[in-house]
């Protein structure tokens, strides 16, 4: 299988994460692009309509997107034992967990690209304001209910592991540890797993 990617992308990340959690670093090569809105990378829209990473070329040549849909398909494996729970409240809260993370991550993304590529005179200061103000009211849903410091890997703790390691890249003035030690203590544990260590994006 070939995992489009790039290693600064949190929604990468979080496949190449469970990839290493599941053991299935033999089975999945990594392919790193640049690609942005503007600069749409073309040999990625060649099997990616949406030209977003992650995009997963399965062995049997169909691409599968987005993360979601990609580590539903990884734990989905023949040979693999799945992280996520299967089944019950614990399986939806944990995707409810992988959510609120995507929710961080949709915001910040855009932020980003707000700020980092549209010139200032068309940005909207009110908007930005707003937009950062949802990531600090979701960062406060997620301290109300860190996991435990024991909880392993699933696609919720996955996801909100890449969308803290994210802002501690990309927003580091939001300072999300401040007056949330449940999550800053979980996520000082949880980001010393070699899945997490070997995907730290360069700073
Ligand atoms: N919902 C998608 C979001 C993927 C996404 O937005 N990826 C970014 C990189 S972090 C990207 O490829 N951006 C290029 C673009 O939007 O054109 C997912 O979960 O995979």
């Amino acid at each position: 299988m070939k995992l489009w990617c790039s290693d600064t992308s949190p929604y990468a990340r979080k496949v190449r994460v469970l990839v290493r959690e599941l053991g299935l670093t033999d089975r999945v090569t990594e392919q790193p692009v640049a690609t942005t809105p503007i600069a749409p990378n073309a040999d990625l829209a060649k099997v990616s309509p949406l030209v977003r990473v992650p995009t997963l070329e399965t062995d049997e040549g169909e691409a599968l997107y987005d993360s979601r849909v990609i580590c539903e398909y990884l734990e989905s494996l023949d040979g693999v034992t799945p992280l996520t729970p299967a089944n019950g409240a614990a399986r939806w809260r944990d995707l409810r967990d992988a959510a609120l993370a995507e929710g961080i991550l949709d915001t910040a993304v855009g932020l980003r690209y707000e700020t980092g590529l549209k010139e200032a005179r068309f940005q909207d200061p009110n908007w930005i304001a707003a937009r950062r103000q949802r990531i600090l009211h979701a960062l406060d849903a997620m301290e109300s209910s860190a996991p435990d410091a024991e909880a392993g890997p699933s696609q919720g703790t996955i996801a909100w592991a890449a969308a803290l390691g994210y802002l501690d890249l990309r927003f580091p003035d939001m300072s999300w540890r401040e007056g949330r030690p449940k999550l800053a203590a979980w996520y000082e544990r949880f980001s010393q797993r070699p899945s997490l260590v070997e995907t730290e994006p360069p700073k």
